[in-house]
């Protein structure tokens, strides 16, 4: 780990924690971050030539995991033309088109370069559409680093204890308001005690920001007529869902319709991109076709559209995203059976082609369940799997991933690492 340790101590003199992102710096599992050179399907390999199974994946983009072929190659050719154009390209074209295919109830869409783009410049157009400023959000989950968000927010603000980030204003905070998750009676009192002043309900429609929790029986129903009923508008941030619990995504998997939708990862194959869209009269306010501002010098760049067309075009294929699921149920499985057999309490929650162990006792459903699991041990589980040679996520509040490149050899390494790791618990 030499190397990794060196290039960290020269990273701490130039980036914040030696990071570019709070999670990858290992706080929540302890140890140095590895530095990693590169990635091959489902495997990656760090500086000092340390070879992992990954299912971290740039927390959820590869789903067809490193370096696939076609991606490459459609990258190789398309940037042999040029890397940015700053103008209409047939390629954001295509990609919404694609998106448009599997999500229907994005009728109009913007491509942007993250997923905190996209959710604020969807909650942006949420209040010009309402003429309202509350917006609703919960516990535990994580809508990207806007200030508005920033309120209780899970992911990387949860693990580092900064429920309220230092540097947003007291006055952008209190115009977020924050639910439990699942708790549909305290969204129904928000609403009671905020008449005619929330513009948006946000959420993540199966939470991955706290580790996976899927929706109650009834919520997600429970919201869109509660946002109905009140006027409000229901944004279903699908930055990570997208393409991951389902093919078209919460939505898809649920049939509950939102009036917004916010994507990313996926639909960039690893390149960065987020986009958010809805209904046409919403969307329509977005300038330049209407008054809302919103703009971004890499918006729908040559690459990224090319890599999330590849992409896109890979996991349409009959039977390539039901065998990555059917890959992550394999997975969970042996999770579990593992943790039966070493008498340890793992509650391990899966959505599609995502899942999370959480080292508790019950399940969870909600902010407050996630916190009461025992973080010290998800740190030597993590570890354990790290020195077995399986890179898992480095929080217990987020979700792992799988990809088409995790076969049999794979899952048997993870199972192996896992029977391991949890014995030496
Ligand atoms: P980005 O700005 O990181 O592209 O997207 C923000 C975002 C928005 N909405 C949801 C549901 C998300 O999951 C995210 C980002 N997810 C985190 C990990 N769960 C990104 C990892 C990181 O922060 O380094």
């Amino acid at each position: 780990m030499e190397r990794s340790r060196a290039l960290f101590d020269e990273a701490l003199s130039l980036l914040p924690g030696g990071v570019d992102s709070p999670v990858r710096a290992f706080k929540a599992v302890g140890g140095d971050p590895l530095f990693i050179a590169r990635g091959e399907g489902a495997w990656i390999e760090d500086v000092d030539g340390g070879r992992y199974v990954d299912f971290s994946l740039s927390w959820g983009p590869l789903i067809l995991g490193h370096a696939h072929l076609a991606v490459v190659a459609a990258l190789r050719e398309a940037v042999g033309n040029g890397t940015s154009f700053g103008a209409p390209s047939p390629l954001e074209v295509d990609l919404a088109r694609r998106i448009r295919r599997s999500f229907p109830s994005l009728e109009l869409l913007r491509f942007v370069n993250s997923g905190t783009e996209a959710t604020m410049s969807a909650v942006r157009v949420a209040r010009a559409f309402t003429g309202r400023t509350k917006v609703v959000k919960f516990e535990g989950c994580y809508h990207g680093h806007a200030d508005l968000f920033l309120v209780k927010a899970g992911s990387g603000v949860a693990t580092l204890g900064l429920p309220d980030s230092p540097g947003v204003p007291s006055s952008t905070a209190a115009d977020t308001l924050v639910a439990p998750f699942n708790d549909l009676r305290a969204v129904e009192r928000l609403f009671e005690a905020n008449p005619r002043s929330i513009a948006a309900v946000v959420v993540e429609p199966v939470a991955g920001n706290m580790g996976v929790v899927p929706p109650a029986k009834g919520f997600l129903e429970g919201l869109r007529s509660l946002t109905h009923s009140s006027c409000a508008l229901l944004l279903f941030d699908e930055v990570m869902t997208g393409f991951r619990v389902h093919p078209g995504g919460a939505q898809g998997l649920t049939g509950v319709v939102p009036d917004l939708t916010t994507l990313g990862k996926v639909i960039g194959g690893g390149l960065p991109v987020g986009a958010y869209g809805g209904r046409r009269e919403i969307m329509e306010l977005v300038a330049p076709s209407g008054p809302v501002y919103q703009a971004g010098t890499l918006s729908g760049n040559p690459l990224a559209m090319t890599a999330g067309i590849a992409t896109l075009e890979e996991l349409g294929k009959p039977g390539v995203w039901e065998g990555i699921a059917r890959a992550t149920a394999d997975l969970a499985e042996r999770l579990s059976a593992a943790a039966r057999a070493a008498r340890v309490p793992l509650q391990v929650q899966r959505a599609g082609t995502m899942l999370t162990a959480f080292f508790s006792d019950a399940p969870v459903t909600d902010w407050a369940s996630a916190k009461r699991s025992d973080r010290a041990r998800f740190g030597g589980f993590f570890r354990g799997l790290l020195g077995r040679g399986v890179y898992w996520v480095p929080s217990q509040f987020e979700a792992a991933f799988l990809s088409t490149a995790h076969g049999p050899r794979e899952l048997d390494r993870a199972e192996a690492a896992v029977r391991g790791a949890l014995a030496a618990l």
